[in-house]
């Protein structure tokens, strides 16, 4: 079982699209473990972006992400990580495949809509960043043994 953590970004909230966002993740089957709204500050956008530091797009990325409310969620299932990006697409909107999120919604690298992250060490620390431990819900789903081949 795998944990990762999603933002739907401030360009999806503005443009109304966390029910399409959330619901793409919960519709794959995979169970939602925390879930919160925030405006993210600066301090904790550099946090975030701290592997970015210094590229040219850095500065454009701390704005963009700062720049109204986000939705911060918790997910987990088998290889949630992979089967997260697989659903956002591509980084790049224009190279996302048309039925991801990113693909489907997006057209620009600077407003691609949601964020997941990219391997286990960096999921525990995002998850982290975001979440006290008791945020995290830990629960059963009815339907686990349905979508789950492990339960
Ligand atoms: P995030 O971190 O937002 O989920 O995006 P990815 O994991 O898919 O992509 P990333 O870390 O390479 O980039 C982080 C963030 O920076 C923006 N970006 C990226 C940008 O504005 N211009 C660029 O040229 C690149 C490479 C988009 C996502």
């Amino acid at each position: 079982m795998e944990r990762t953590l999603i933002i739907a970004k401030p360009d999806a909230v503005q443009r109304g699209l966390v029910g399409e966002i959330i619901s793409r993740f919960e519709r794959a089957g995979l169970r939602l473990v925390g879930m919160k709204f925030l405006q993210i500050t600066p301090a904790l956008a550099a946090r975030h972006y701290a592997v970015h530091q210094g590229k040219p797009f850095y500065a454009g990325l701390i704005a963009y992400i700062t720049s109204a409310p986000v939705v911060v969620m918790a997910w987990e299932g088998p290889g949630a990580i992979q089967v997260a990006r697989k659903l956002m697409g591509a980084t790049r909107p224009a190279e996302a495949d048309p039925g991801s999120i990113r693909g489907m919604y997006g057209v620009s690298v600077g407003r691609n809509l949601v964020h997941g992250s990219d391997g286990p060490e960096t999921a525990a620390f995002e998850l982290d960043l975001f979440f006290e431990p008791a945020e995290l819900v830990e629960w059963a789903r009815a339907a686990d043994p349905w979508v789950f081949e492990d339960n």
